[in-house]
């Protein structure tokens, strides 16, 4: 299936989500760039001619045709599988208030959740009176959700709408950093229909599993004044500085996008230098066909001190549905593994049928252990991953058939899959 086009923008962002999950629920594709910069990829010159708000995300479809704005880009989506779309509503009166929740998650719950949360992470100064404002408007929108939600699975009619991918996207920020237990239950409806929309197989392939706030995110101290000191006879001249990639102001799951730049180094930049570079296996398997070449160099190079094989299986293969969600999860699962691309080569591959498949692969990584650069991605928890011997034949054969995607190493028939790398 060619896709639809390309979402550009950073992939772990709340906004980014919601196109993606539309597709996942009609079984469309879209292209998505996993390695796009904050702050860098949406000022250059070039985007900031075609996009000149300089925002993300944007969409550009195959034949040419642009669209800013996440609602709109996801509505687009939605509109693609027919006027009689299922995510669209049924009747004129469902689409009007489709369009109602979606102004209402973007006029009038956004900014009060953004005045909220924005200044405890330091993306807004906090200006106290400002600061009760937003939580003040904050807490009488999600009581209006809550309120409406206390007969309803969903906000429009009795099926899944666009209107609930939107709201529920545009929660997240508030479930995982805002609203600890005890706000929870005092917002039971809300959670109940967020923890409802996030289970979903079409949202958990694109945002894996949402960890719900356990201690709310408190302000920073602000720094201490430092002392006046007597002014030097001649001021020493300010140093130009380079523009750094910043996570946006407004950017609605920053806070992951920041996380990988206060981790400076890696522990594993310590370890000995490795007789293989991994760099340079990724770059032969490549170039050059996987059997036997690409194989036969890696079993030639591997150097079993410096690096470590793992097979990796996902742990609820039962809940899989359709094959291309499967491989949209394992999208999804990599893009949050982005930290441990340096450190890190795999293959992960959908297995089997439709309503009956699974996530089987191998991974190569970086010293003896799974570093925490894989441990720490958010979906880490949902895969077993289990040392492997690349000495035992049947393991080697089962590594070299999942790296090639075919072969009868392979427990099940091979659907697709996705090399990271
Ligand atoms: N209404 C827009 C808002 C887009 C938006 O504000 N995006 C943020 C990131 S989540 C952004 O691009 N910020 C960068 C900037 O404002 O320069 C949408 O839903 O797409």
């Amino acid at each position: 299936m060619a896709p639809l086009g390309k979402l550009i923008g950073p992939t772990i962002n709340a906004r980014n989500y919601k196109a993606r999950i539309v597709a996942n629920f009609l079984g469309l594709d879209i292209e998505t760039t996993p390695e796009f910069q904050m702050g860098v990829d949406n000022k250059t010159p070039e985007y900031l001619a075609k996009y000149p708000a300089g925002k993300v995300p944007v969409f550009e479809s195959a034949d040419g045709f642009s669209l800013t704005d996440s609602s709109a880009i996801a509505y687009y989506v939605a509109s693609k599988s027919g006027s009689d779309s299922p995510l669209l509503g049924q009747t004129p009166e469902e689409t009007g208030e489709i369009l109602q929740f979606i102004l209402f998650a973007e006029a009038d719950y956004s900014p009060a959740m953004a005045g909220t949360i924005y200044p405890l992470l330091d993306y807004m100064p906090l200006i106290k009176p400002a600061h009760q404002q937003a939580e003040q408007q904050l807490a009488r929108f999600l009581g209006v959700l809550n309120a409406l939600l206390v007969d309803r699975t969903f906000l429009v009619g009795e099926r899944l709408t666009i209107a609930d991918v939107v709201v529920a996207c545009d929660l997240i920020m508030a479930f995982k950093l805002y609203l600890e237990e005890a706000d929870r239950k005092q917002y039971r409806n809300l959670t109940r229909y967020f923890k409802t929309m996030v289970a979903q197989p079409a949202f958990k392939a694109v945002i894996g599993n949402v960890e719900l706030c356990k201690e709310r995110v408190k302000p920073k101290a602000p720094a201490k004044k430092e002392k006046k000191e007597k002014k030097p006879a001649q001021e020493p001249k300010p140093k130009a500085e380079k523009p750094k990639p910043k996570p946006a102001a407004d950017d609605a799951d920053a806070e992951e996008e920041a996380a990988p730049a206060a981790k400076p180094k890696s522990k594993l930049d310590l370890l000995p230098k490795p007789k293989m570079i991994l760099d340079d296996w990724k770059r032969f398997y490549s170039n050059n066909n996987t059997k036997p070449d690409a194989m036969n160099w890696l079993w030639e190079h591997f150097d079993d001190e410096g690096y470590s094989f793992w097979k990796v299986e996902y742990k609820y293969n039962d809940e899989l549905t359709q094959r291309f969600m499967t491989n949209n999860l394992i999208s999804g699962f990599f893009n949050r593994l982005e930290r441990a691309r340096k450190y890190a080569f795999g293959n992960l591959l959908t297995l089997g049928e439709d309503n009956d498949n699974m996530i089987w692969g191998y991974f190569i990584v970086r010293g003896l252990e799974v570093p925490e650069e894989v441990t720490d991605a958010a979906d880490y928890e949902s895969f077993d991953w289990s040392p492997a011997d690349y000495k035992d034949p049947k393991t080697r054969a089962e590594i070299e058939d999942c790296f090639a995607w075919e072969g009868p190493a392979l427990p099940r028939e091979c659907y697709d899959g996705k090399t990271f790398k």
